[in-house]
C-alpha cells in the first residue's frame, strides 16, 4: 500500500512507521512541532518519505492524499498539560486538521484510519465495575480531549453523510520508546536519570490504562485491514494502575527508594480513571496485546532512555522549565 502517515514524526507515530516500511510505501506528513522529530524517523530515514508540513494545509494534504491508497491520521496536539495553558494550536491541528483531511480522503475516495483517545470518554470513578466501550457516551473533560471528541465527531459524519471509508480507535496510555519527556512515563525516568526528583500530580490516585506502543500499533494494523468501515474499535491491554504505583515501580526499577518523589501541584480538572473494554478488538478482529507484563514493558523502556540520551537530552532541560513555572 502507498500509505500516507500524519503526525509520523510523533511517539506512536514513529513506531508505526518503523514497523510499516518493511512492506509498504510511507509518506510521512508532520509539521515537526516541538512534539516531532526526524531523530525518531531516524532508523528508517531511507525508506520513507518526509514531508514537513500542516495537516490543516488544504493543498499540501490533497496533493499527498490524491497519492495515497490509505491514510493513518497520527497528527495532533496531545498533552493535556499544553491544552489547559493554550488551547488554541489543539483546536487548528485537532478539529481543522482532521477536517481538511476529511475533505481530501472525501474528493480522492481514499480509506482513512482515524486515531484518537479513551479521554473523549471522560472518566469513571475508582470504584465502579464499568468500563470505556465502543457504546459509551462521549464526556470530555480537557481542551484536548474535547477537541479530541470533535474530531471524531467530523469523522463520524463523514462517514455517514459523505460515505467517506473512514474507521477510529480510541487508545488508551501508551508507552514505550520515542514517547516526549514532557509526558508521565518518559519524564519520570529522565528526570532520575539527569539527577531530578520525579513529580506526582496530586495523590497519585488517578488510574490509567497503560499499553505498550507495538500493541497500539498492532492493533491499528488490524483495524485498518479487516475492520469495518464507519465503526469505532476502543484499544486497550486491561492495564490499569494508579500513578502512585507507576511512580514507585519506575522508582524500584531504576534502584532507587520507591518514596524518592515529589509530589506537586495537581492537573485543573484532572481526570480520576480511565478504562477500555477491548472486547470487540478481540472477539471480532481476534487481536491480542503482546506485551502483558507491565513491568517487563517498563524495563525495556527505562532501558531505552538510559541508551537514547543524544535523542532526549535536547529536550529535557526547557521542558522542565515550563513544569516549574507551572509549580509542577
Ligand atoms: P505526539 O505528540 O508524540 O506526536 C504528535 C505528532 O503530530 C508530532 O510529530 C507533531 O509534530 C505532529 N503534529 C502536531 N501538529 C501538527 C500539524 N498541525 N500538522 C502536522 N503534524 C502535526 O503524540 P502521540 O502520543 O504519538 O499521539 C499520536 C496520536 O495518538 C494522537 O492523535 C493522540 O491523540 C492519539 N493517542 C495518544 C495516546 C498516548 O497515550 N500518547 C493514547 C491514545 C491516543
Ligand atoms: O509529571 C507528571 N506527573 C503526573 O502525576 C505528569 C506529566 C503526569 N502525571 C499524571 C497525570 C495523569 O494522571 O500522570 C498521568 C498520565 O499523564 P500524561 O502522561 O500527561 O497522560 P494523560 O493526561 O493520561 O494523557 C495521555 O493519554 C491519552 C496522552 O498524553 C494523551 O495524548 C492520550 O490521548
Amino acid at each position: 500500500m502507498r500509505l500516507l502517515v500524519t503526525g509520523g514524526a510523533g511517539f506512536i507515530g514513529a513506531n508505526f512507521v518503523h514497523g510499516a516500511v518493511a512492506e509498504h510505501s510511507v509518506t510521512v506528513l508532520d509539521a515537526l512541532t516541538y512534539a516531532g522529530s526526524r531523530e525518531s524517523l531516524a532508523p528508517v530515514e531511507d525508506d520513507i518519505r518526509l514531508i514537513q508540513g500542516d495537516v490543516g494545509d488544504a493543498e499540501l494534504v490533497n496533493r499527498l492524499v490524491a497519492e495515497s491508497d490509505a491514510v493513518v491520521h497520527f497528527a495532533a496536539e496531545t498533552h493535556v498539560d499544553n491544552a489547559l495553558a493554550d488551547p488554541e494550536p489543539f483546536l487548528h491541528t485537532n478539529v481543522i486538521g482532521t477536517y481538511t483531511v476529511l475533505e481530501a480522503v472525501r474528493q480522492h475516495g481514499v480509506r482513512l484510519h482515524h486515531i484518537s483517545t479513551d479521554e473523549v470518554y471522560g472518566d469513571l470513578e475508582l470504584d465502579e465495575p464499568r468500563r470505556f466501550t465502543e457504546g459509551t457516551a462521549y464526556n470530555p473533560s480537557s481542551p484536548y480531549s474535547s477537541t479530541k471528541a470533535a474530531a471524531d465527531m467530523l469523522v463520524r459524519a463523514w462517514v455517514r453523510s459523505y460515505g467517506v471509508r473512514a474507521t477510529i480507535s480510541n487508545c488508551s496510555n501508551n508507552y514505550g520508546p520515542y514517547q516526549h519527556v514532557e509526558k508521565f512515563i518518559p519524564r519520570q525516568i529522565t528526570n532520575v536519570l539527569t539527577g531530578r526528583r520525579p513529580k506526582l500530580y496530586g495523590t497519585g490516585a488517578n488510574v490509567r490504562d497503560w499499553i505498550h506502543v507495538d500493541d497500539h500499533n498492532s492493533a491499528v494494523w488490524r483495524i485498518l485491514l479487516d475492520g469495518e468501515i464507519g465503526r469505532t474499535y476502543l484499544i486497550g491491554a486491561e492495564g490499569e494502575r494508579d500513578n502512585l504505583s507507576v511512580m514507585r515501580t519506575i522508582l524500584t526499577l531504576m534502584g532507587r527508594d520507591p518514596d524518592d518523589f515529589d509530589h506537586v501541584v495537581d492537573r485543573a480538572g484532572h481526570d480520576l480513571r480511565y478504562a477500555i473494554d477491548p472486547s470487540t478488538l478481540r472477539d471480532e478482529l481476534g487481536w491480542e496485546p503482546k506485551h502483558t507484563d507491565f513491568e517487563d514493558g517498563l524495563r525495556a523502556t527505562i532501558d531505552w532512555y538510559r541508551n537514547n540520551e543524544s535523542w532526549w537530552g535536547p529536550l529535557k532541560e526547557q521542558v522542565e522549565a515550563v513544569y516549574e513555572k507551572r509549580g509542577q
